[in-house]
């Protein structure tokens, strides 16, 4: 096969920067290792930033949001005896949206199969070859096992955190930063009703906890637990007890109300950043370049501000051969890229029991701080809502 761009990886990074590719004119062929229904079932990210939400829209992308999102002002930021809202709208001008990975994925396949678009699931033994050449090409088996060869200006790689091409960039010219967390984070599903209007994020000498949603009849709710921890261990009451002592169930009259359990898994949380995000013909997007640990929700937001900059870059590369912004796209993206890892490390360690008394007193302080002072609170709202696209 021949085409503009070949895609590693059908996430929400690789079937945006599909779908932005093609309203500029530019053929593109995806490759997933998974099945589609894998891809649409994994439960992941909640929270687009509105940056994103305008990019959906301006994409024809947005009727989704616009029909199921729910948009949100602020978030609470509590810890025992104390609960704060922080309003993002009043203190940034900006506001997020509560809608689910597994609905934006929803939507990109949709308009996906609604254009016909070449999207090959369930592939095996993806390999990259000849990037330093204006002519690279991908192999690999499709789900019948017949061996494929797409050729290309470009290749993309939207292949997540353990896909093919980060490591398809030579070593010696790779620098690469990374720190693991000591805790994970312990996510349900369930079928009941939210018991708070938006987000709380809750320190607590127990562990962090944490009440997001997906619509009016789903919540999601995270816990605090030590790495290698077994969801065996964690049985629904145990949970719940767990979320009602650390979101402060009782607390000023709020209470907590559990109900059925859909979904338990265990996260472990990492930062991580590889640069540059390009070899010669290989660009890098989403997490196949960059991981941050979930508490400032940008993993999903980086990855569509990474294609909303590679897009045009590919298009002005593979239509006009001016490689001026294909040859900016890794500083630019990374300047935005480390902003999010340090929100998101922030973030992490204001919240997550550490262990240590020092640090623990360090983090009420901070917390404090941040929700009496307004430039305080006013940092953290404008990093959550999110930065323009080309900070
Ligand atoms: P994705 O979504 O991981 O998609 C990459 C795709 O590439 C495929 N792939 C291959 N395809 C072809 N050939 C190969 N050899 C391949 N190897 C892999 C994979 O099957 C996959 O379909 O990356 P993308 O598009 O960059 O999107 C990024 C987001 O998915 C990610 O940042 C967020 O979901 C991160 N994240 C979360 N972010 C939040 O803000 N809040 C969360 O609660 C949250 N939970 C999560 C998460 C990420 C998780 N991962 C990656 C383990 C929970 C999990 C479990
Ligand atoms: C989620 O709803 O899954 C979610 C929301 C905010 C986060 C992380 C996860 O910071």
């Amino acid at each position: 096969m021949r085409t503009d761009v070949a895609i590693i990886g059908a996430g929400p990074a690789g079937l945006l920067l599909a779908h932005l590719l093609a309203a500029d004119g530019i053929a593109s062929v995806v490759v997933e290792t998974r099945t589609k229904e894998y891809v649409a079932a994994r439960i992941r990210a909640g929270i687009l930033e509105s940056a994103s939400v305008d990019l959906l829209r301006a994409a024809g992308l947005g009727a989704g949001v616009d029909a199921g999102g729910d948009q949100h002002r602020g978030i609470y930021l509590q810890w025992p005896s104390q609960r704060h809202h922080l309003d993002f709208v009043d203190l940034a001008g900006r506001s997020v949206w509560v809608y689910g990975q597994t609905q934006l994925q929803a939507d990109l396949v949709a308009a996906s199969e609604a254009a016909g678009r070449a999207v090959y699931y369930g592939t095996s033994g993806t390999a990259l070859h000849d990037l330093d050449t204006g002519h690279p090409f991908v192999t690999f088996a499709d789900s019948a096992g017949t061996p494929q060869r797409v050729d290309a200006a470009a290749v993309a790689g939207c292949d997540g955190s353990f896909g093919p091409s980060r490591s398809a960039l030579p070593a010696d010219q790779t620098s690469t930063w990374e720190r693991v967390y000591p805790y994970s984070w312990l996510g349900i599903l369930a079928d009941v009703a939210p018991s708070t209007d938006e987000l709380i994020y809750a320190w607590h000498p127990d562990g962090f906890a944490m009440h997001s949603m997906r619509s009016a009849t789903v919540s999601r709710l995270y816990l605090q637990v030590p790495n290698g921890t077994d969801t065996a261990d964690w049985p629904d009451d145990r949970i719940w007890a767990a979320l009602a002592a650390r979101l402060g169930h009782g607390q000023d009259g709020w209470t907590l109300t559990p109900g059925p359990v859909t979904d338990k898994s265990v996260l472990p949380m990492r930062s991580f950043v590889q640069s540059p995000m390009r070899h010669g013909r290989l660009f890098l997007a989403g997490d196949a370049a960059h991981t941050v640990p979930p508490t400032g929700a940008k993993g999903l937001n980086l990855a569509i501000a990474d294609v909303a900059l590679l897009a045009p870059a590919l298009g002005r590369l593979v239509r006009k051969n001016d490689a001026a912004l294909a040859d900016a796209y890794s500083d630019t993206a990374l300047r935005r890229v480390w902003r999010c890892e340090h929100f998101s490390w922030w973030m992490t360690t204001m919240l997550h029991i550490s262990g240590d008394p020092f640090d623990a007193q360090l983090q009420l302080s901070q917390l404090r701080w941040v929700t009496s002072s307004t430039a305080g609170a006013a940092g953290l709202a404008e990093n959550y809502a999110g930065l323009p696209i080309g900070f």
